[in-house]
């Protein structure tokens, strides 16, 4: 049985595009190494739920759910954060004044410094392992800073993701030691905001 094959995507710049702010060194590990783990593992993981699946057996369905939660989380978010990633010659970290998202950043947090300050402090104190995500809430219509443990999901409570960046120390270690606040500063410097208006205008429509 092998309905369900994900696929490591492919990354719409180099791996040492990112440079300064990301090694060449760092984006093949984490793209080529960590994520195409989790790929590989939630396909064998969903492989094996499609076979107790069909034997009726749910106890062991009941037994891959937290590995399909794990790595199928680890799939979808570094998907996004790839995307709103965008080398600094080609565009990264320029952020359009007039765009619909800068326009919603002024509104919900009352300035651009306000957002970048609430996103940093948050994401810089993530216990362990996580994310960083402003996501926006339908409901309220508002946007949101939050922060997830592991790979669990921004989606799972209802917020839809605009961007993120992965605190995993996996994420940063190589270059920025033990500074995790000071790669959240830098990562600034490269977010594809074309991309990320793209992500709210979907959201908001
Ligand atoms: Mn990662």
């Amino acid at each position: 049985m092998n309905q369900t094959t994900y696929q490591l995507p492919d990354l719409p710049y180099a791996y040492g595009d990112l440079e300064p702010i990301l090694t060449a060194e760092m984006m093949e590990i984490h793209h080529d190494k960590h994520h195409r783990a989790y790929v590989t593992k939630l396909n064998e993981t969903l492989e094996k739920y499609h076979e107790a699946e069909v034997k009726k057996d749910a106890e062991t369905m009941v037994k891959l759910q937290s590995a399909i939660k794990f790595n199928g989380g680890g799939h979808i978010s570094h998907s996004i954060y790839w995307e709103i990633l965008a080398p600094q010659n080609k565009g990264g970290g320029e952020v359009d004044k007039n765009s619909s998202i800068y326009k919603a950043i002024e509104k919900d947090f009352g300035s651009f410094e306000n957002l970048q300050e609430e996103f940093n402090s948050k994401s810089a104190v993530v216990q362990g392992s996580g994310w960083g995500w402003l996501g926006y809430n339908r409901k309220s219509k508002h946007l949101i800073v939050h922060t997830c443990s592991n790979h669990n999901l921004l989606s799972a409570i209802e917020i839809i993701p605009i961007f993120c960046v992965d605190v995993w120390e996996h994420a940063y270690y190589l270059k920025y030691k033990n500074n995790r606040l000071s790669f959240i500063k830098g990562f600034w410097g490269i977010l594809n905001w074309k991309e990320i208006e793209n992500k709210y205008k979907k959201a908001t429509t």
